[in-house]
């Protein structure tokens, strides 16, 4: 690692095909910020456990999610990539860090709100203790900056009030990281219902792109996304369809928004939508069948994990011996 760099930590849920809001809020930006920072990223599978996984899909989608990073220019030989659970320091901080954290600031949170009443059947303590394994995956590895998208915010903050809470307790011990959200991408919204966020668990299909579908699930997806009964293809906060549509069609092509506003100026919905589309599934393809390509080379990925694995639990372990000694626990020496 360069000590000049910073330091970033990241990590996405295999909990099923990504979407175009995770490309576009998550994937893109690590690709961007690798160059920078010396950069640690986690496929997190402990806490997709947080709600109800088949087992043998929880596997492949772990393969699919780290062949999707790969064919998206994350390259495992600039930054470590790893699975949460290979490095057993993640669960053994959180409960460290569970002996300093309330049940009212977990309950708290938005994230846990909505899940618990999505998945009314199984409201179970990894649900509420979600954030604080999420603060020892940063925690762990010293990070400088966390880039996640805006839902992730609050669990950013509750990471920051745990290490200063750690820190006046015993010393002085973790960083305080900043979260890094991108100005633009840090929220797409849902094709059919635009004051919501676009998400791979939305139980109707046509509310999300996953970067599995082909060019005509897409296009037929724009198509039938929920716009408002004006003709102007224009940002505003009252269009919050076509403000969104507008935001997608920007980042796929690196335009700004006032040059995309600017090029269907006189156009009608329908022609703009199947631009949408057509740009999207230009981007996508390629990725698609590149990941299609690593994902058929399981050996290949086995090797990345190990590796990425071993590198992690260096520094993660090093840090864990820090806060073991720190609370009081007597050293194991052999
Ligand atoms: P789930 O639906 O299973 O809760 P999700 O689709 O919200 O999952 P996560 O795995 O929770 O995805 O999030 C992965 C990353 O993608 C996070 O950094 C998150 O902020 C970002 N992200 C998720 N959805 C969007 C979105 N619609 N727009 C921008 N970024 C997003
Ligand atoms: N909860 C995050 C995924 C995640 C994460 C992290 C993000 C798990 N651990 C640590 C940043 C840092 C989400 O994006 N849904």
């Amino acid at each position: 690692m360069n000590e000049e760099k910073k330091t970033l930590f990241s990590a996405i849920q295999p909990s099923g095909i990504l979407t175009l809001g995770n490309y576009i809020g998550a994937i893109r930006n690590w690709k961007a910020l690798m160059e920078e920072c010396n950069c640690i990223y986690a496929l997190a599978d402990l806490h997709t456990l947080t709600v109800k996984q088949v087992p043998a899909q929880l596997r492949s989608n772990t393969y699919e999610l780290a062949a999707i990073y790969i064919a998206s220019g994350i390259d495992p030989e600039k930054c470590i990539f790893f699975v949460q659970s290979h490095v057993s320091a993640h669960a053994e901080l959180t409960w460290i860090l569970n002996t300093i954290t309330y049940p009212g600031e977990l309950s708290r949170m938005t994230q846990f709100k909505d899940k618990s009443r999505n998945h009314a059947d199984n409201v179970n303590m990894g649900l509420m203790d979600y954030p604080v394994l999420m603060a020892s995956d940063i925690l762990l590895y010293n990070a400088d900056l966390v880039p996640v998208g805006q839902d992730q915010k609050q669990h950013l903050e509750i990471t920051r009030d745990l290490a200063i809470r750690f820190n006046n307790r015993y010393s002085d011990t973790f960083k305080v990281p900043e979260p890094y959200i991108s100005a633009t991408g840090a929220k797409i919204a849902s094709l059919q219902d635009p004051e919501k966020k676009m998400s791979k668990s939305d139980p109707n299909v046509n509310a999300f792109i996953s970067l599995n579908d082909d060019r005509d699930t897409i296009i037929r997806k724009f198509k039938r996304a929920v716009t408002d009964s004006d003709t102007e293809i224009r940002f505003d906060e009252s269009k919050p369809g076509i403000s969104n549509l507008l935001t997608i069609y920007s980042c796929v092509t690196g335009k700004t928004i006032s040059e995309s506003e600017k090029e269907f100026e006189g156009k009608g919905y329908g022609d703009f939508k199947v631009a949408v589309g057509e740009a999207t599934a230009d981007l996508l393809e390629p990725i698609t069948k590149e990941k299609n390509r690593i994902l058929s080379d399981k050996k290949y990925l086995d090797e990345v994990f190990a590796n990425g694995a071993l590198q992690a639990d260096r520094i993660a372990r090093r840090t864990l011996s820090k806060v073991y000694r720190k609370v009081g626990l007597v050293e194991r020496k052999h």
